[in-house]
């Protein structure tokens, strides 16, 4: 049964796989399960329909036969469940993959987040100087952790997984920020993911429904 993702009709970030369909996709293509898209607009996404689907209100969604999921993470782990490639089949080694799944999502994505949404609806506010070098140092804080963690290594946990997959798109966030210049460690861990054929083929994906949608 193929499953349906929904993506943005028209991507806030023009394409350049931010969104997080894009994770989706990504672990779709490292399987090699082909899937259907279904684009929404910000309308269509706050519509019960669509709610339905995803009580937030946000995209991505997936369906499966009569499996409706959300969460880019518990989607990305219902694919790496259902698929050899993307989880180790030692149960140690899976636990710590799904471990890094968490760190991505739960200790690395949220001061990223906190970050940069200030620059996005603060900027003209009296606090806004005096906040941002506090949260910009959160963010170094962990970085610095995970480049510590990472080393000279590859990926996170011996060979490439669901975990990295995660990371490496959560670490993505910060590629305009000027901050991933200190961290060339991380830097090319990013390389890596971006280098792989699926990731590739997940991003021309995304941003051929930008282009799509403004051509
Ligand atoms: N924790 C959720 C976050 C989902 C999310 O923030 N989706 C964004 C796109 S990347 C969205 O739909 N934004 C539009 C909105 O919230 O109205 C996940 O990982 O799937």
């Amino acid at each position: 049964m193929t499953p349906i993702i929904t993506a943005f009709e028209r991507s806030p970030d023009r394409g350049k796989g931010l969104a997080r369909d894009m994770r989706v996709r990504w672990a779709l293509e490292e399987v090699g399960q082909p899937y259907d898209v279904r684009l929404v607009s910000f309308a269509e996404m706050k519509q019960p329909a669509h709610r339905a689907l995803h009580p937030f209100g946000q995209i991505p969604t997936y369906e499966e036969g009569d499996l409706a999921l959300f969460e880019s993470g518990s989607i990305v782990f219902h694919i790496a469940q259902r698929h050899a490639g993307l989880l180790p089949d030692d149960p140690n080694a899976r636990a710590r993959a799904i471990t890094w799944m968490f760190a991505a999502l739960s200790t690395i994505e949220p001061p990223i987040l906190e970050r940069t949404m200030p620059m996005i609806v603060e900027r003209d506010k009296p606090w806004y100087a005096d906040r941002m070098p506090m949260l910009d140092a959160r963010v170094r804080h962990r970085l610095d952790e995970l480049s510590k963690w990472l080393g000279d290594a590859n990926w996170l946990e011996g060979a490439f997984s669901a975990g990295d997959l995660l990371m490496v798109t959560v670490l993505l966030r910060l590629s305009t920020s000027g901050i991933l210049e200190d961290y060339p460690t991380l830097r090319a861990y990013i390389a890596r993911g971006e280098a792989r054929p699926a990731y590739k083929r997940a991003f021309e994906a995304q941003l051929a429904v930008f282009t799509a949608s403004t051509g």
